[in-house]
């Protein structure tokens, strides 16, 4: 590819259709179709039927956990979680992560405290986890980012030293381990999104997963208006529950789950030797030694190194109809409610501030082709090696 070719200087765009980040992994069609016809001919459509029952059965093996109560969705797996869990007043999060982390929280009225991370592993950091924690805080809550585990044994020590619960967002993290264990076994409990753009998918759906004998009975009530029986409320809940055709649909993609893994690192490796010698492109590294996911394809550009900034790449991508995103810009404690409650936030936040400025997450998963990824970059080399040139087009014409 040459620069002229490139779309923002008015060549034709790379790819006819948008490639997105995000498009769902779709297991094997035929079981699909067969247990939706089933789910109808039963007249169960929701409400712990016999999809959901045997999906959760089948997490439990997968996992190796105990308990595990799925959801209609992360979001209120983390609320249903943290309720059961009893977090009140302050609860310890990174500002680095999906908004919902911090909202799960807000939205019960507890004060979601930002902490800085980790840059080189984008999960939060242990160390400022403890200045920041005053006679009102309850609770922290990790999240595995790009599915690569939290530093688990640090906060695990802090939280058992000051008493307080610990929760993990495993949102990003089905399927990985942490020192040969697979995440869904940590802290008090651990949540995961089976949303349609996470590598796993139920079209919506999570996940709340724990060895809690206690917290799972709590949970499930909470998952269910607060019932106990017919008529019977016994405390404030909501509806949490998954449907039967979100179960079924998670039973058939557990069993294409190896080929997604595969196919994601196959893009993963692609990639890597694709865009390592580029200069200003750090991609992010998984354990190999552990499981993993690969379901996040994350890039920190460095603008001096590069030449060009992630913005000014992001939309030379654009233009190829290649929709790359910016996941967790500009961070949870810049947007509402929190940038009005807490405008200093930012100054505390400075390795946040630094990667969300950085981070580019381009396509994968098996609607990408290793040719595709070839074409990504070689758009991005082009970019590079004509950063100026580039530069002052997009300048030019906004
Ligand atoms: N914690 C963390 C750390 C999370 O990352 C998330 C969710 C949660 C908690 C909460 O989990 P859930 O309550 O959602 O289960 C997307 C997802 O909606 C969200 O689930 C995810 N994280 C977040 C990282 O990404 P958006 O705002 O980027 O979605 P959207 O509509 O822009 O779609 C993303 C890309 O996927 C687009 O390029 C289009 C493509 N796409 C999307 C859908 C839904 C498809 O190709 N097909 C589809 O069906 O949030």
């Amino acid at each position: 590819m040459s620069i002229t070719q490139l779309a923002i200087l008015g060549g034709a765009p790379a790819f006819e259709m948008p490639l997105h980040v995000g498009r769902p992994n779709i297991g094997d069609r035929q079981q699909f179709m067969a247990s939706v016809g089933q789910i109808l001919d039963n007249r169960w459509l929701t409400n712990f039927g016999p999809f959901v029952g045997q999906f959760e059965r089948e997490l439990c093996r997968f996992l190796g956990v105990k308990h595990c109560l799925t959801v209609c969705n992360a979001t209120i797996g983390l609320e249903i979680a943290a309720r059961a869990l009893g977090l009140a007043g302050e609860v310890i999060v990174p500002a680095f992560t999906f908004i919902a982390t911090a909202h799960s929280l807000h939205w019960q009225g507890i004060t979601p405290v930002f902490c800085d991370i980790d840059p080189a592993t984008h999960t939060i950091d242990p160390a400022q986890v403890e200045h920041l924690i005053t006679p009102r805080t309850t609770g922290i809550v990790g999240v595995h980012l790009w599915g690569r585990p939290c530093d688990i044994e640090a906060l695990q020590e802090i939280a058992a030293r000051r008493k307080l619960k610990l929760l993990f967002d495993a949102a990003h993290a089905f399927g990985c381990s942490y020192r040969g264990r697979m995440i869904g076994n940590f802290g008090d409990a651990e949540v995961f999104s089976f949303h349609a753009t996470k590598f796993f998918n139920t079209f919506e759906g999570g996940a709340i997963v724990t060895n809690d004998d206690d917290l799972a009975r709590h949970a499930n009530i909470i998952r269910d208006f607060g019932f106990t029986g017919y008529d019977r409320v016994v405390e404030v809940g909501t509806n949490g529950k998954m449907t039967e055709v979100c179960a079924a649909m998670g039973l058939t993609n557990l069993r294409s789950l190896d080929d997604f893994v595969r196919i994601n690192r196959r893009n993963y490796h692609a990639y890597r030797r694709e865009l390592d010698a580029l200069p200003g492109f750090h991609l992010i590294h998984y354990d190999e030694s552990e499981r993993g996911n690969f379901q996040y394809m994350a890039v920190e550009v460095d603008a001096q190194e590069a030449g060009i900034g992630r913005d000014d790449l992001i939309k030379v991508l654009h233009a190829e109809k290649v929709l790359a995103r910016r996941y967790f810009w500009p961070g949870c404690h810049r947007m509402e409610p929190y940038r009005t409650l807490y405008p200093d936030a930012a100054a505390t936040l400075p390795r946040t501030e630094a990667v969300a400025d950085r981070i580019l997450v381009l396509p994968t998963g098996s609607a990408v082709s290793e040719e595709d990824i070839e074409t990504v970059c070689g758009i991005l080399r082009v970019a590079v090696a004509n950063a100026a040139e580039v530069r002052q087009r997009i300048t030019s014409h906004g």
